[in-house]
């Protein structure tokens, strides 16, 4: 079936763009853990009419004429979303994950407020107060972290939270890959009388898949995005809890009121539609077999990585993202590694680690995970093969080390850059990786001429 056949004809700069996209995607092994593959029914949803219309409020009581469509289009979604996890309310209207965010932080905070969230390079979410995000300054953030060991270290996270008395403590990461520990933290927010807030935008596929915990018991409101484990478009879901309820009945109306009018103007109703088809998906028995070998792949890539002597943080996995320890290589050689990686067709991000002896610009760590290798078909077979590929390229940049002075970086890095082009053993990787990828057909019967 030919695609984008309208738009190839009036706009070829445009088409030619997402063509190339296309291709990257479909000849690339794409480990970026927040990233998936959407369904043509998601891609088709987000793709339609449903952009051209303004919904300022919410069903049955909208500023705009002519909703009745949209108004069904958001209920279905919201009711999907409340059966999915279990919950009593659901918010589908936020843009993604930051705003679905800052609305949390505005129906229970005030500006100044003290609000507690795992350290940014311990594994925390920017918009969990890190101190360069407005979350950071416009609250009185104190950040917890991870132990020596790579885990949530319990003990410091409710000293804190005793001597600091937190409005909002957020649980829930972007690059931990162990369980969350939804339990205790209900427990030290429930002693200190904070709310707790699950982000569980990483796992949310994994928890309707049932291979993670849910946050539901335990926190009162949980936000996620859309489009990592969940396999959804770009957007997120706000939801209260009936423990959340218990706390503050009025809380659900709070939020409402945060995110319209409080923060944004009309909702994407197609981004709506296609979080509606993307829950659907995952209420299938198909979707909780994704979400297994999800995690039985990245469990299956940890172990190939640390046999092929990668050291992992917290030596292995239990979700669906691992962590690379780099600093056997030296400190803030992440980008070398991402790079190299890029050259042969493999796409990770460099990410801080925990006690990183660099910083966020020029980390330690590479992040990488397995739902979009999983949507394609891959198995713990293919993840076997990968590890070896992935510790072969970090091992043949072994010899680059960031230089410590900050003016000798860039002339450094592009001289780097342009080595890594030409060499000969990435090259060999990339041809693997094209073999791998062929194998595994992304969006079959998708043409772009
Ligand atoms: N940027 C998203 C991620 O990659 O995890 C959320 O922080």
């Amino acid at each position: 079936m030919e695609w984008l056949s309208t738009l190839r004809k009036a706009d070829p700069e445009t088409y030619g763009i997402i063509k190339d996209e296309l291709k990257r995607q479909r000849e690339g092994l794409e480990m970026i853990p927040s990233e998936n593959f959407t369904s043509l029914q998601v891609l088709e949803a987000i793709g339609s009419v449903l952009t051209n219309k303004y919904s300022e409020g919410y069903p049955g009581r909208r500023y705009y004429g002519g909703n009745q469509f949209i108004d069904k289009m958001e209920t279905l979604a919201v009711d999907r979303a409340k059966k999915a996890f279990g919950v009593p309310y659901a918010n589908v209207q936020p843009y993604s994950g930051s705003p679905a965010n800052l609305a949390v932080y505005f129906a229970v905070c005030r500006p100044g407020d003290t609000i507690m969230g795992l350290n940014l390079s311990d594994g925390g979410h920017l918009t969990h107060g890190f101190k360069a995000s407005l979350t950071g300054q416009v609250f009185n953030s104190v950040p917890y972290h991870v132990g020596k060991d790579g885990y949530i270290d319990i003990d410091e996270a409710r000293r804190l939270a005793e001597e600091n008395r937190p409005k909002l403590i957020w649980v829930g990461y972007t690059a931990y890959p162990r369980e969350i520990p939804f339990e205790e933290f209900a427990k030290i927010a429930d002693g200190v009388g904070a709310y707790l807030a699950a982000d569980i935008s990483h796992v949310s596929g994994l928890v309707v898949g049932g291979v993670h915990k849910s946050p539901v018991p335990y926190a009162h409101i949980v936000t996620t995005t859309t489009h990592k484990t969940l396999r959804g478009p770009r957007g997120a879901i706000i939801m209260v809890t009936e423990k959340g309820k218990a706390k503050d009945p009025d809380l659900p109306d709070k939020i409402d009121k945060v995110i319209i009018p409080g923060m944004q103007g009309g909702p994407h109703n197609h981004t709506t539609a296609g979080i509606a088809v993307a829950l659907l998906e995952a209420s299938k028995p198909e979707f909780a077999q994704y979400a297994r070998q999800v995690v039985k792949n990245a469990d299956a890539l940890a172990r190939s990585l640390m046999k092929n002597g990668l050291k992992l943080v917290t030596d292995g996995t239990q979700t669906h993202l691992i962590l690379i320890d780099l600093t056997p290589f030296g400190k803030g050689t992440g980008i070398f590694v991402q790079d190299a990686l890029d050259e042969a067709g493999i796409t990770v991000n460099k990410n801080t680690i925990p006690n990183d002896p660099s910083n966020p610009f020029y980390p330690s760590g590479v992040r990488l995970g397995t739902p979009a290798l999983t949507t394609r078909g891959m198995r713990e077979k293919e993840m076997d093969l990968i590890g070896g590929l992935i510790a072969e390229v970090a091992k043949s940049v072994a010899r680059y080390q960031l230089p410590e002075r900050k003016e000798e970086r860039s002339a450094y890095l592009r001289n780097f850059k342009n080595e890594i082009k030409a060499d000969s053993e990435l090259a060999q990787v990339r041809g693997k990786v094209l073999r791998l990828c062929e194998k595994f057909p992304l969006y079959p019967g998708m043409e772009l001429p």
